[in-house]
């Protein structure tokens, strides 16, 4: 029988966490025959109803659970694992600026840098879901310089599915008829979602998106605007953000990390750019990448015109000045 892995989730007693904690402990993930122990933090305020999740989870009686912990505290929350899923941020409040909101995040992601070096395995895959999501994971690696930089990502892949799901009911076709949409840049309205190198099966065929749609005005604008605008969209309508879809991203993106991506196939997410597509460097920037053996690399040799190079550059420039912000807030 397999070891366990130990995984932690943090912002568990939130509703991402409620999401996706059982996606995670049915086995979606690591797959259906490895043993998890799941370590839950959230803030101390929050530990009666990260209790009762603890509770919920017992009761689920999963045959893959061989413990769940609830804490507060980063140090015990992230002791040997193998994963975590680093959800909990501080929410934005009325009247809260940016500038402010990411003050307060990176700091959060700072702490937990550090208590990451001290106690985790150095073998860890991080992901980082709470906003701001690319610039928070830039920090918490900078301050656990023990662990390879590589090891640290951010979740772009709800834009990318939210990508995905708009082509397919454009098309009219099962969203498993369309892949290869890419998400470039920041998780932010600066994203670029790019279909110019997806792929949509219609008729029986695999043909290229941008033929299939044959609308470069909806690919270049509705289209564009739709997946950038989407999370603003969902709180409009739910008075609350996107959890059920963005807890099965996060999955999706961890289940590719571990398991690898399919020969030929590529998937979305931010991770530390080494001036691939002229990006500036040291960045958390999304890229299409494959993964092998735990390892991604950034897909090369994508043809970008004037119309991408704009907004690939436009989103760069919103992450270095991130990067600016966020390293002054924690000096
Ligand atoms: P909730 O407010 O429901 O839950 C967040 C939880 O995190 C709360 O229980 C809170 O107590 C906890 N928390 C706060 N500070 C913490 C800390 N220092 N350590 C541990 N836990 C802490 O938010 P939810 O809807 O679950 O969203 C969580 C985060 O995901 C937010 O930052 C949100 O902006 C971000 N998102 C990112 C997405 C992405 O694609 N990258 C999409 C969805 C989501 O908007």
């Amino acid at each position: 029988a397999k070891e366990p892995l130990r995984v932690c989730v943090t912002g568990a007693a939130g509703q991402i966490g409620y999401s996706l904690l059982f996606q995670l402990a049915e086995g979606n993930v690591f797959g259906r025959d490895q043993p998890l122990i799941l370590q839950l933090l959230d803030i101390t305020p929050c530990l009666p109803a990260l209790n009762g999740v603890v509770m919920e989870l017992q009761d689920c009686a999963l045959p893959l659970i061989r413990d769940v912990i609830g804490t507060a505290d980063p140090l015990v929350a992230f002791k040997d694992i193998d994963a975590a899923f680093l959800v909990g941020a501080m929410p934005r409040r009325e009247g809260m600026e940016r500038k402010d909101l990411l003050a307060a995040n990176v700091k959060i992601f700072k702490e937990q840098g550090d208590a990451l070096d001290k106690v985790a395995k150095k073998t860890v895959k991080v992901l980082v879901v709470g906003n701001p999501a690319n610039t928070n994971a830039l920090i918490c690696s900078k301050y656990a310089p023990s662990i390879p930089k590589e090891n640290f990502s951010a979740m772009t892949r709800l834009d990318q599915n939210r990508a995905q799901a708009q082509v397919a009911a454009k098309l009219g076709v099962p969203n498993g008829s369309v892949r290869g949409c890419i998400i470039w840049g920041n998780h932010s309205s600066t994203q670029f979602p790019d279909v110019s190198h997806a792929e949509a099966e219609v008729d029986g065929r695999w043909v290229p998106v941008p033929e299939a749609v044959n609308d470069q005005q909806f690919l270049r604008g509705e289209f564009i605007t739709t997946v950038q605008k989407r999370g603003a969209a969902i709180i409009a309508a739910r008075k609350l953000s996107s959890a059920m879809s963005a807890a099965k991203a996060a999955c999706d993106h961890m289940h590719d990390w571990f398991a690898g991506t399919p020969a030929g196939r590529f998937v979305s997410m931010a991770v530390f750019s080494d001036g691939s597509y002229k990006t500036p460097e040291g960045i958390m920037y999304s890229f299409p990448v494959t993964i092998e053996n735990g390892q991604w690399k950034i897909v090369q040799g994508l043809a970008i015109d004037d119309f991408a190079r704009e907004k690939m550059d436009a989103t760069a420039k919103e992450l270095c000045e991130e990067r600016e912000e966020a390293i002054a807030a924690c000096a």
